[in-house]
């Protein structure tokens, strides 16, 4: 059967990755990116549009488009869903269960992303495990963690086929950086490039788990079509990398630009959202089930991130 890709949330920090190498694999004309509010003039691809919490016109996209495979992205982060809860819980929660529904009636695969969010301040900090105390504070978390449930419970009780991973910080360039606490490692980028100058919203030593965006692609995708046989865990797999503080990354940024400054300024709750969560986390679990094995290296990204937003912004 001809696989037809849907991605939701398709023009935020993933989507924007996520669907150029969906298009990359499985051919131009059989990805579709669903976008609300934010899409580029120049997205080339198969475009449709929508809201995930309408239901009907969910149903009607993956009828029509007879869609195998369902990329659910769309969501608010950590930071916009404290300014907003219950809209976070809205978008975050009925969205999903939309897919999830549909999942039972037309048979596709689902990828939801979770998030170090899911856990709290009773969760083990350091090399946080896969199955642990998971008492989030925000309402971003507690989505997260409400998300999980319902995958897992979808899974055994109507065979629907979820698969997740807990997205640590993700830094990527293509799309400007959401209103998440782990962003601010992708702000200073554009602080680096236009100003010379950045001030971090979180304390110099917030050490938080993070990843460049094309190992978080390739996780993703090898996640997907791994073969059912191997996902053991139908809540939401441990997914690391690299984990820093502002002051290595800025640090690592002087080793390129010595005259770049760095001020830490820290903002009382995207701080206090940032102490509550881990700062490193155990995958072995993913490494285990199905190959998972990052990358990129905190310098490899630095790098890369430059020279992207470089090109990007025309400097
Ligand atoms: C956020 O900071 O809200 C997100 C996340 C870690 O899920 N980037």
């Amino acid at each position: 059967m001809a696989r037809k890709i849907l991605v939701t949330g398709a023009f935020g920090l993933a989507g924007s990755d996520l669907v150029p190498a969906l298009q990359k694999k499985f051919g131009k004309n059989n990805v579709y990116a669903l976008g609300n509010k934010t899409i580029p003039s120049d997205f080339d691809g198969n475009l449709v549009t929508g809201d995930v919490r309408d239901k009907s016109s969910l149903e009607r996209i993956i009828k029509t488009h007879k869609i195998t495979d369902v990329y659910h992205l769309a969501g608010l982060l950590s930071v916009g869903g404290e300014k907003d809860p219950e809209l976070a819980w809205d978008v975050n929660i009925n969205g999903l269960r939309n897919v999830l529904e549909l999942s039972r009636i037309y048979k596709f695969k689902i990828f939801w992303p979770s998030s170090i969010a899911a856990f709290g301040p009773t969760t083990p900090k350091v090399k946080t495990p896969q199955h642990t105390s998971i008492e989030p504070t925000t309402i971003y978390g507690i989505t997260k963690l409400t998300g999980e449930l319902l995958l897992q419970y979808y899974f055994k009780r109507w065979g629907v086929d979820g698969r997740s991973l807990r997205y640590p910080g993700l830094i990527g360039y293509k799309a400007p950086p959401g209103d998440g606490t782990t962003e601010y490692s992708v702000h200073i980028f554009y602080g680096l490039l236009k100003e010379n100058r950045y001030s971090a919203f979180l304390k110099k030593d917030a050490r938080l788990p993070m990843m460049y965006i094309d190992d978080a692609i390739r996780g993703t995708i090898e996640l997907m079509e791994a073969p059912a046989s191997k996902i053991s865990v139908r809540t939401s797999y441990n997914f690391s990398a690299i984990n820093f503080t502002p002051e290595e990354l800025a640090d690592e940024i002087k080793k390129l630009y010595p005259t770049f400054k760095c001020a830490f300024d820290p903002d009382p709750i995207k701080q206090a959202i940032a102490d509550s969560w881990p700062e490193s986390i155990d995958d072995s679990v993913a490494r285990k089930d199905w190959g998972w094995k990052h990358e990129f290296t905190l310098p490899k990204m630095t790098n890369v991130m430059i020279v992207g937003l470089k090109k990007k912004l025309g400097k």
